[in-house]
């Protein structure tokens, strides 16, 4: 057999050298080999192996990838989108909190959106983001928008995938955690987000000591307006849960569409110690039951109790009552151990994945069993609230021996399941249509969270690739000190055997889930077309000038300035201002050309804008500080950039 190496030296030798053939082996140079690849291979250490993988996921300048992972940036707030296979960061999309070079939270319209999503009268500036969602059509990304939860504060947000930018935080009234979402039905009609720690909807207050009667879940289902492209709140409802933990959700497709399983953790309802040594931690006591419950929800049935009003009100939210929900058979039960994470539907959507965390093994439900036992009423008991839960057994295809903590299970083309196994820091496959097809095993490095597949999520798995996306770096890169990146290895799953092909270090934050797309899916708008387009209302703002229309209005000592953007000037170029006033600025790009943005920055006045070609942005300020403040544009947008600035006079008081 030829080695990996003499397969690959033409594709290497192009890529290295362009159109020319590369010149005989030359002698190394330095540490990097000069120009000869067995040279370079001997230099650097790199084995066919390395060089095959490098091959693999190399992509030269000016080509573009396959595809698009979008994974979440947990505590940084927002969103990665980095390109497959060459694991190059294309965007950091901001979300929930600040970020200065999108000009995003500092004055200008997406200020707004950010103030969306205050909680309680908070002021909050950034979220846990742990799981962003595509949406749908028919059970296949279309490529149209990405939701994301934010765990620490209980919202969701929209994100537009035509700017990449995000449209609208969606605060939730009822609960104070979620978990379980963002997930979207298989045609975007909801996107649900459950809650996770347990606490009294509403956000009112119960002491610890009535925690069974008083803390609940709720599982949220935020209507989607496919036209308008936000969620509206006036046709959402909530599903009272139990306080048990409720986890990580999906939804149903194809053989199961119009169902939403949830895993949950805590049925032991542990609330902690308190100070009493008699009583276990909540991680122990949560930990005690052999078997926690997998939430059903019937969202078609929810959808017709809400209509027919048989809801109550809590915060202005919908909501059917625990009681209605297991009364109607909105909600049912199945067992699941033992503390589980992941639950994962296959994508013919006839069975449901779920890691056993505590367990050794994936539980595979079948969800024709389930419908049957729940057509025909057969449960094996109730939980303390009354609802019914079927037998475990009778509802499983089942279970395969994974390894020690498996969580999160993605998919490919030929019904391979490939499971994230925390604590053995594995990918382990196996096949879901076939339990007796022996397993295979690879180690990643290190603590892996959450995997994601090649449109993993879909109706149709494309294969080719899965993402580990671990927890720990450890080794893997040079040290930074002792907060440490976490590590994305990109896996081949294209061959006989899974194979490492790059490790990218993740330095922002700590990513949960991701979500892989088809680039050829995404159709990005190259500019703000007509230049004055509000991109939160995808219409030239009434704000908006055209070139000659620039002006300042004032009235009293309200002031408006009608601002135009383009290389290399803004006009006006100074404002004439007293101390006091009450300022809009209404700024519009003049610029359609491809990649020509703009900033606009006032110095000391916290302002901060991104003019991205056509963009309208609006700012109200009071001129509450008296001085002298240049403005400037921020991007080197020219050879004229630095003369691209103005004064902000602000006379003082009384002067
Ligand atoms: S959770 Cu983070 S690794 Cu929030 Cu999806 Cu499992
Ligand atoms: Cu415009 Cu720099």
């Amino acid at each position: 057999m030829k080695s990996a190496i003499s397969l690959l030296l033409p594709v290497f030798s192009l890529a290295l050298y362009g159109c020319q053939p590369p010149a005989p082996a030359a002698a190394p140079q330095g540490a990097s080999g000069g120009s000869d690849l067995s040279a370079v291979m001997t230099a650097r250490g790199l084995t066919d192996e390395d060089v095959l993988a490098a091959a693999k996921t190399w992509t030269p300048s000016g080509k573009h990838d396959d595809y698009v992972l979008f994974a979440s940036g947990g505590q940084m707030g927002g969103l990665i989108a980095i390109g497959v296979p060459s694991m190059r960061i294309l965007k950091y999309i901001s979300v929930f909190e600040t970020e200065p070079w999108q000009g995003y939270g500092y004055g200008g319209l997406s200020s707004k959106i950010l103030k969306e999503g205050n909680q309680g009268g908070k002021d909050i500036t950034w979220g846990d983001v742990h799981h962003p969602n595509l949406s749908e059509t028919n059970g296949d990304y279309d490529g149209k928008y990405i939701f994301v939860n934010d765990k620490a504060n209980a919202r969701i947000a929209v994100v537009d995938l035509a700017d990449f930018s995000t449209k609208q935080i969606i605060a939730n009234p009822l609960i104070m955690s979620d978990h379980g979402g963002a997930f979207v039905t298989p045609n975007t009609d909801y996107v649900i987000e459950s809650s996770q720690y347990a606490a009294p909807l509403g956000g009112g207050y119960a002491p610890l000591s009535d925690y069974n009667e008083k803390y609940r879940g709720a599982a949220m289902f935020w209507k989607f307006d496919k036209e308008k492209g936000r969620i509206d709140p006036s046709k959402s409802f909530a599903v009272e849960l139990p306080p048990y933990m409720q986890d990580l959700s999906d939804a149903g497709k194809l053989a199961s569409d119009g169902y939403v399983f949830i895993g949950s953790w805590n049925t032991e309802r542990a609330t902690g110690t308190g100070g009493d040594k008699s009583k276990p931690y909540l991680e122990s006591g949560a930990s005690q039951n052999d078997m926690d419950f997998l939430h059903i929800i019937d969202w078609k049935k929810a959808e017709k109790l809400v209509a027919d009003g048989k809801t109550t009100t809590i915060n202005g939210v919908k909501v059917i009552s625990l009681e209605t929900a297991a009364k109607e058979h909105v909600l049912t039960f199945v067992p699941e151990p033992k503390s589980p994470h992941g639950a994962d539907v296959t994508p013919d959507g006839k069975f449901i994945v779920v890691g056993g965390k505590l367990d050794t093994h994936a539980t595979l439900y079948d969800f024709a069993k389930i419908k049957d036992e729940m057509d025909k009423g057969e449960y094996a008991s109730k939980d303390p609230y009354g609802v019914d839960v079927l037998d475990f057994a009778k509802s499983i295809k089942g279970q395969k021996e994974i390894g020690l903590g498996p969580l999160h299970s993605v998919f490919d083309d030929k019904g391979n399941v490939y499971t994230s196994v925390f604590l053995d820091s594995t990918v382990v496959k196996w096949n879901y249509l076939n339990l007796d097809q022996p397993t295979e095993s690879i180690a990643v490095n290190y603590n892996i969270g959450h995997i994601a597949a090649a449109e993993g999520d879909t109706v149709s798995p494309d294969g080719h690739y899965v993402v580990a996306m671990n927890k720990m770096a450890e080794d893997r890169f040079t040290p930074v000190g002792p907060l440490l990146p976490q590590n994305f290895q990109l896996i081949d799953i294209s061959g006989p055997t899974m194979k490492i092909i790059y490790d990218l270090p993740i330095p922002l934050g700590e990513p949960h889930y991701a979500q892989m797309i088809k680039a050829d899916k995404l159709h990005t708008i190259p500019a703000y077309t007509p230049a004055g387009t509000n991109p939160y209302t995808n219409a030239v703002d009434p704000g908006a000038v055209k070139a000659g229309e620039e002006r300042i209005e004032r009235h009293g000592n309200k002031v408006d300035v009608y601002m135009s953007v383009i290389r290399s000037h803004f006009t006006p170029d100074y404002l004439e201002l007293n101390q006091g006033d009450d300022v809009t600025l209404h700024v519009t790009s003049l610029e359609q050309a491809y990649d020509q943005t703009h900033g606009f920055t006032i110095d000391m006045y916290n302002v901060n804008l991104s003019m991205e070609p056509g963009k309208y942005e609006e700012v109200h300020f009071t001129a509450d500080r008296a001085g002298v403040f240049p403005f400037y544009c921020t991007e080197f947008c020219s050879a004229l950039h630095l003369e691209m600035e103005g004064y902000m006079l602000v006379k003082p008081k009384g002067a």
